[in-house]
């Protein structure tokens, strides 16, 4: 195994005092795997590789020295642009694959099959139902709930290419639908749009690169679509986020506690796990854990749980491994998504169980549930009872639990801000959001979205741009990883507002906080959800464009996914630029190869669509080029200040 410096590796201290134990016991983990990949592929890294029949793997020579085109004659611009509408294809299906299953569960639970879930958020589902058009007076739930769902389902169904899927066309502002539709960009049906990503991208098909990339972003909405149903039909069933105060980072362990981490994305069982494990806390303590259970979250999944109902996070992403070298994680809970399929051997040097509970998601070595809504509580009590069996075997001489928490205050979602906002503002809770960013107390917003990556230091690029950005007055908001690594940090406390926002910042934070009943400031960072609800952010987007009779493309807000990793982020970051979002990467993509597809995501996205990709692995100059974005903005609605 590689020996690392762990200090550079993690910017978070938990992270490293855990990779320490891990090199000491020679345990690989995501970083010591990551060193022994090295150096990683030219060709793969510039985009300029090859993989899509079996004749190749072809390359390209970047220097123009050696072969310019694969066997089939694809030069590196087909190359490079079929491989990326690959990704967001990926992208698309996974995060619509999580919004069918919720979708399917609404509908079942309308026909009377799920007897463990119901409909928490009911207002919710009725400014939803009514956005979509579904009739909404006087009809019993279950009948709207129904025409929802199916509704929905519609988006996966739709064989009428003419007609655009519900979601966007209920969400999105006026001026974004047109120029969308103009150019053909807005998907009839999320199942399609990817299948139709691969057709295109089959060899001996789409071979113009400017038609590729469209086609890229055409899925790129439908992913956007299944995001936003995915978003706002998990709150109807679990209630939307509001604020709520909880802990962060590997000290939310418990070491008199059965500890039950859950990770991945989907919430229909986690939330199921949340609302049975006081049930079983008895058990747990005739087995020898005083303090019960423990409920943690890992990744998405652990922030679902955490902006819904308070559950401490534990890690984001990379460092999902580590809470099993405590010694004290009795069991993880998989569902789907970001999951590494190494934590069964990481396991194996300890006594935590690894269960995965999807059919389509299992992981040789782990411990296999077949999760059935139907069955939801039954399931969810087996998993707890694994993880109370597991305890009786741990090992206390190897407990390690970092002492290291942060506070952090989380929940907002985009009705949790519109509310905050109100109590300034009943009339119209916009208009003082709009007020500070007019008057320049907020310069404008950012939207910190994705994951992790290997070849940053984890977390180190999302607290750098941050502390820059709300040092000169920009809102920060957060989801995925993103908000795991701020909520790590204590970057989402009231005294982080204090110690690191510009003071026209600090003021409009102070001034919501106190009317909003917290006693103090907003915290620093506001944390969205996961990151399928970047669909929050959109909505938000939407609200103030639709305000102020603009088009996102208007507004003085940018997005940035600094430690960028998975294609479910290539895809964000495409629907970003599709709305017309100035959108900074810091992973640098494996589009490099390519100049015409490098000038296409990025200057000729902007002059038809208003977005753009910014690359930028520097964190300082990436939050000087998203500044000047924003000020690009204010000086286009003429605010000066
Ligand atoms: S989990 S997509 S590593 S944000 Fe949503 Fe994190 Fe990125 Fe997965």
């Amino acid at each position: 195994m590689a020996c690392l410096d762990c200090n550079t590796c993690s910017s978070d201290p938990a992270a490293v005092q855990m990779l320490a134990v891990a090199e000491a016991n020679n345990i690989g983990t995501a970083w010591s795997r990551h060193a022994q990949q090295q150096p990683q592929c030219g060709f793969g890294t510039t985009g300029l590789c090859c993989r899509i029949c079996l004749k190749g793997p072809c390359r390209i020579d970047p220097f123009g020295q050696g072969p310019q085109f694969g066997i089939c004659g694809a030069d590196r611009d087909t190359i490079v642009a079929r491989h990326l509408v690959r990704m967001m294809a990926a992208g698309a299906a996974a995060h619509s694959e999580h919004g069918r299953h919720i979708a399917l569960a609404m509908l079942h639970l309308s026909q009377g099959h799920l007897h463990d879930y119901s409909i928490r958020d009911e207002e919710k589902l009725l400014v939803v139902a009514k956005r979509l058009g579904v009739a909404t007076e006087g009809r019993d739930l279950m009948t709207i709930v129904r025409e929802l769902a199916d509704l929905t389902l519609h988006d996966f169904q739709n064989q009428n290419y003419d007609e655009p899927c519900h979601w966007l066309a209920a969400s999105l502002p006026a001026p974004r639908l047109k120029k969308l539709g103009d150019l053909g960009l807005l998907p009839h049906n999320i199942d399609a749009a990817v299948a139709q990503s691969m057709s295109r991208t089959h060899l001996g098909c789409d071979a113009d690169p400017t038609n590729l990339i469209l086609g890229g972003l055409r899925v790129a909405l439908a992913d956007l679509d299944g995001e936003m149903l995915a978003t706002e039909l998990s709150d109807a069933l679990f209630g939307t986020p509001k604020p709520i105060v909880t802990t962060s980072n590997l000290g939310v362990i418990k070491r008199d506690a059965v500890n039950v981490a859950v990770n991945g994305h989907n919430p229909l069982l986690s939330d199921i796990i949340c609302d049975i494990a006081a049930d079983l806390n008895d058990e747990a303590i005739a087995a020898g854990a005083k303090d019960g259970i423990n409920i943690i979250g890992i990744c998405c999944t652990g922030n679902e749980v955490m902006v819904r109902h308070g559950i401490p996070l534990a890690t984001n992403y990379l460092s999902q491994e580590l809470p099993i070298l405590t010694g004290a994680l009795d069991a993880m809970v998989l569902d789907v998504q970001c999951i590494m399929p190494s934590l069964p051997r990481v396991a194996e040097c300890f006594h935590t169980k690894i269960i995965t509970t999807d059919k389509q998601n299992k992981i040789a070595g782990a411990t296999h549930m077949d999760f059935q809504e139907a069955k939801a509580s039954e399931n969810a009590k087996s998993i707890v009872r694994m993880a109370i069996e597991a305890f009786k075997h741990r090992d206390p001489r190897r407990i390690q639990i970092p002492n290291i928490t942060q506070q952090a205050i989380v929940g907002f979602s985009t009705e949790a801000i519109v509310a905050a906002l109100a109590t300034i503002n009943a009339a119209d809770p916009l208009q003082p959001l709009v007020d500070n960013i007019v008057n320049g107390n907020i310069q404008g917003v950012v939207l910190f979205a994705g994951c992790n990556n290997t070849k940053t230091q984890q977390d180190s690029a999302y607290i750098a741009i941050a502390r820059s950005l709300a040092k000169r007055n920009v809102l920060v908001l957060a989801t995925g990883c993103a908000a795991g690594a701020y909520a790590k940090a204590g970057m989402m406390t009231q005294d982080a507002t204090r110690q690191y926002a510009g003071e026209g910042l600090k003021s409009v934070l102070t001034a919501i906080g106190e009317s909003a009943g917290l006693g103090g400031p907003l915290p620093l960072v506001l944390h969205m959800g996961s990151c399928v609800d970047n669909s929050r952010a959109v909505a938000l987007a939407t609200a103030l464009a639709n305000k102020l009779g603009v088009d996102i493309s208007d507004l003085p807000l940018v997005a940035s996914a600094p430690e960028a990793m998975t294609e479910k982020a290539v895809v964000i970051g495409s629907w970003a630029v599709a709305l017309g979002i100035p959108t900074h990467l810091g992973t640098v993509p494996p589009i490099v190869g390519s100049d015409v597809v490098s000038q296409l995501v990025t200057t000729t996205a902007r002059d038809l669509l208003g977005g753009y990709f910014i690359v930028e692995t520097d964190p300082e100059l990436a939050a000087d080029k998203m500044f000047a974005a924003i000020q690009e903005r204010r000086d286009g609605l003429g605010i000066q200040t």
